[in-house]
């Protein structure tokens, strides 16, 4: 079997997203999930106009191969952009894999080890009392078993959109102190909402200094967090020792990392209970089952990235990590995007506190060319922070 197309596709249901599609001499094709958020088109020119011509008349099964061959080959390692569109590539070969040795991708990783992938839905809401009330009807009407919460500043007016903005990035304002307290405050009103018996998870979003971020996971000991998610920025690896060592809080770290080797401290020196890589930002499959294997090692439990941002692909691709690892979590649900259901086919869906997916061979999706292209892309930026006084803050 022999490559003989690559084929990028960019498409913008509600959200921006880049696809893949490699096709080989076989009538065989694969697909894989690039889309990095902000960034869609760069990634689409490093594929098309670099990698696509490395990928013509190799041989499609020499995974691991092409992997280093880009990482290493190039000299220049990694980064977003770069590790964004090995990942695309990455996908769409173990899909050509499992399709043509007939089995799901979950079958090539090992096969099931669990039956059920256990997984956490963002509570939506404009204001925090609608978030309060809705955080309690998840529980009782959609039968989620751990709900996320992040507060967003009333100022803020609840935004925080990932599908930016055209014309340059839209500026929210950033209060620690207000922020501080209204974390607290909302995680225990939510706490009385839904029982001792529901996990919440608090996303910090890397936004914390690691002083702040102490200050809130003490408090919040005592309300039992499932985790906290993120709760300093990831390039300082000391700042992540520094609130492991001064809090009990369970923690998940991670959607930041961009390969192994960033989340290796983290792991050896267990500042982490969850790692939650986005297994987009780090190469893709080839990347994510070492990143497991690593964690396994430390006792340390998977809960890969799972935002709406990236598309079924992803969290399909997701799922098959879920059913095939010994040390998985919880997964991250963010499946519940309508629109983009009709341009990717076959991902994951969440039913009862649960991801379920019919099993196909490879990762089990497809694209819709024909419904990508009734969804035009266009540029969009992620928003940034500032604080009071003018100056940037991390987003
Ligand atoms: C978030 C993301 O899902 C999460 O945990 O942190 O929504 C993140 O903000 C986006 O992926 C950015 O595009
Ligand atoms: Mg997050």
């Amino acid at each position: 079997m022999k490559i003989i197309q690559v084929k990028t596709i960019l498409t913008s249901p509600n959200q921006n997203y880049l696809f893949v599609k490699i096709l080989t001499d076989s009538g065989i094709y694969g697909v894989g999930d690039a889309s990095l958020n902000g960034r869609e088109q760069t990634v689409a020119d490093l594929i098309d106009t670099y990698l696509a011509p490395l990928l013509i008349g190799r041989d499609p099964e020499q995974i691991e191969d092409f992997w280093q061959f880009v990482y290493r080959g190039s000299y220049w390692r990694g980064g977003n952009i770069m590790m964004s569109a090995l990942c695309g590539i990455d996908m769409a070969l173990w899909d050509i894999l499992g399709k043509s040795a007939g089995k799901p991708l979950y079958v090539l990783l090992g096969g099931k080890v669990r039956d059920k992938v256990l997984c956490y839905s963002h509570v939506l809401g404009k204001t925090q009392e609608e978030k309060i009330a809705r955080a309690a009807e998840y529980v009782r009407v959609r039968g989620l078993k751990v709900i996320r919460l992040r507060a967003g500043l009333p100022a803020a007016n609840g935004t925080f959109k990932v599908n930016g903005h055209q014309n340059g990035p839209k500026v929210e304002p950033w209060t620690p102190e207000d922020e501080i307290y209204n974390t607290i405050e909302y995680f225990i009103r939510i706490r009385e909402a839904v029982g001792r018996d529901v996990g919440i998870i608090y996303d910090l979003h890397e936004r914390f200094s690691p002083d702040q971020a102490v200050r809130i996971m003490r408090k919040l000991e005592e309300y039992d967090p499932f985790f906290i998610e993120d709760p300093v920025a990831p390039d300082c690896v000391d700042s992540l020792r520094y609130v492991r060592e001064k809090t009990a809080v369970p923690i998940a770290f991670g959607e930041l990392y961009k390969s192994r080797w960033e989340c290796l401290p983290a792991i050896t020196g267990r500042w982490v209970d969850f790692i939650r890589c986005d297994i987009i930002r780090i190469g893709g499959i080839t990347e994510a089952k070492k990143v497991a294997a690593l964690a396994e090692t430390y006792d340390i439990k998977t809960a890969w990235h799972g935002p709406n941002d990236v598309s079924p692909i992803t969290h399909a691709v997701n799922w098959h990590l879920n059913v095939s690892e010994y040390n998985f979590g919880i997964q991250e649900d963010g499946t519940t995007d309508s629109l983009i259901h009709q341009v990717v086919t076959g991902g994951p869906l969440y039913r009862d506190g649960y991801l379920t997916m019919e099993a196909r061979p490879g990762i089990g999706c497809d694209v819709d060319e024909e419904m990508a292209a009734r969804y035009p892309f266009h540029k969009a930026y992620l928003p940034v922070c500032r604080q009071e006084d003018g100056s940037l803050h991390s987003w």
